[in-house]
């Protein structure tokens, strides 16, 4: 029995984000998520990167008032039910998604969630956000965003904190809270100091929770963040609570992680196909 009726509309949700060629990460990861949590994906590019499994050898950066008009169309026209941040490229392409946020009601100036991951970085270590967007991303995006989803390379970033142990992870979770974010979630899959453990913690400025998750010996990791921001934003979509939306991502992204795959020569992509794969296992579609 489906949970919903033959032909309605699923929840709708945006990913604005660049693209990746070897389809691991970005737009084609975020899109994949979003497919298996059975979500409608939408897509605002921001950037076009030349990328394989081992390298970022170009950007092509769209100009901000394509990035606006995208968010625009869709959200007056189709609807929006969340939205999620990917690879924002600079410093202008952050204030146009800012406005026209302001103008069609997400995030803080209405009533569609907001999830902003604060991608900095590719995996082989090359910039995806100029210096100055960072400025940009602190002051216009933080206070605008439901959640908040920094990786531990990205706390560095922001707020200066290397975290190393679970005390200097609570640290990090209210430094960046104290940049205006409702939520935060500070992940905790870079922490290699929890050999057993991957623990992401979630706080809103009144309380902590801790998502354990199982570490998985792997360098197959590729879109992992893209993928928890993109569950995240199909919870909050299909109108979870935020914790209750992060619990169900966490889930999301470590079965994504168990099923992660080789691909090219260097990392490969976690893939949320294992949430699709009774299809082709034959199963029927009723
Ligand atoms: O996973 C972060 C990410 C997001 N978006 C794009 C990327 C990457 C990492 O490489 O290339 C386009």
């Amino acid at each position: 029995m489906g949970e919903r009726p033959v032909g309605a509309t699923p929840p709708r949700v945006m990913t604005i984000a660049g693209t990746d060629s070897g389809g691991g990460a970005g737009v084609a990861s975020d899109l994949r998520a979003l497919a298996a949590c059975g979500v409608h994906g939408c897509v605002a590019v921001t950037a076009v990167t030349v990328q394989n499994s081992v390298a970022v050898t170009g950007v092509h950066v769209l100009p901000p008032e394509t990035v606006a008009a995208q968010i625009e169309v869709v959200a007056t026209d189709i609807g929006l039910d969340a939205v999620k941040t990917g690879m924002l490229a600079t410093a202008e392409i952050i204030t146009a998604i800012a406005q026209a946020c302001d103008r069609v009601g997400i995030g803080a100036a209405g009533p569609t969630p907001f999830v902003v991951d604060p991608v900095a970085a590719s995996m082989s270590g090359v910039q995806l956000l100029t210096d100055e967007a960072l400025d940009a991303f602190c002051s216009q995006l933080f206070p605008r965003a439901t959640v908040l989803t920094p990786n531990l390379d990205e706390v560095r970033l922001l707020t200066g904190i290397d975290v190393h142990d679970r005390d200097a992870q609570y640290a990090a979770a209210k430094a960046l809270h104290g940049l205006g974010p409702l939520w935060v979630l500070v992940k905790g899959g870079h922490l290699v100091e929890d050999v057993e453990e991957c623990v992401d913690l979630l706080y809103d400025g009144a309380t902590f929770t801790e998502f354990p998750g199982p570490r998985f010996t792997t360098d197959n990791t590729h879109g992992g963040g893209d993928t928890m921001a993109s569950a995240i934003a199909a919870g909050l979509a299909r109108g979870l609570p935020v914790p209750e939306a992060v619990g169900t991502a966490k889930r999301f992204v470590t079965e994504s992680v168990r099923h992660s795959y080789d691909l090219g020569h260097g990392h490969g992509p976690v893939s949320p196909l294992w949430a699709v794969r009774r299809w082709w296992a034959g199963e029927p579609a009723e």
